[in-house]
């Protein structure tokens, strides 16, 4: 052994303490990131609502360019008849509808479009 044999037994209590040290440090980190995480994935899972009036004025011109569409079929796959809008409808801060532009949350009617539109979609969709 290099060391003289009280020397060596001080350097590993130190290591000893070191790592008892590190041990905890790093439990309390890992329970640190767990609880971040947990509330992050929380946060993820449950989706706010959009912006309504962001929304409105995005179905309105949405439906400018379905109008201009030709047939039936390409206007059920226009972005006016595809669009959803996240709606929280009982005011909790989370958003429980996916609307169409032409719901009654939205209001957003799209003459020649929304009849089209309404044959292949409902309203809206509950989310969860
Ligand atoms: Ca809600």
């Amino acid at each position: 052994m290099f060391f003289k044999d009280k020397k060596g037994a001080e350097l590993s209590m130190n290591v000893i303490v070191i790592v008892i040290i590190l041990v905890i440090v790093l439990v309390v980190l890992v329970a640190f990131f767990l609880g971040g995480f947990s509330q992050l994935t929380e946060r993820i899972q449950s989706i706010g609502p959009d912006n309504k009036d962001a929304a409105i004025q995005d179905c309105q011109s949405k439906c400018l360019v379905a109008q201009n569409l030709n047939g039936d079929s390409a206007k059920e796959r226009s972005s006016y008849c595809r669009k959803t809008v996240n709606i929280d409808s009982d005011g909790d801060g989370k958003a429980d509808r996916k609307d169409h532009c032409w719901s009654n949350e939205i209001g957003e009617t799209c003459p020649g479009v929304t009849t089209i539109c309404q044959s292949k979609f409902d309203d809206f969709d509950i989310i969860e």
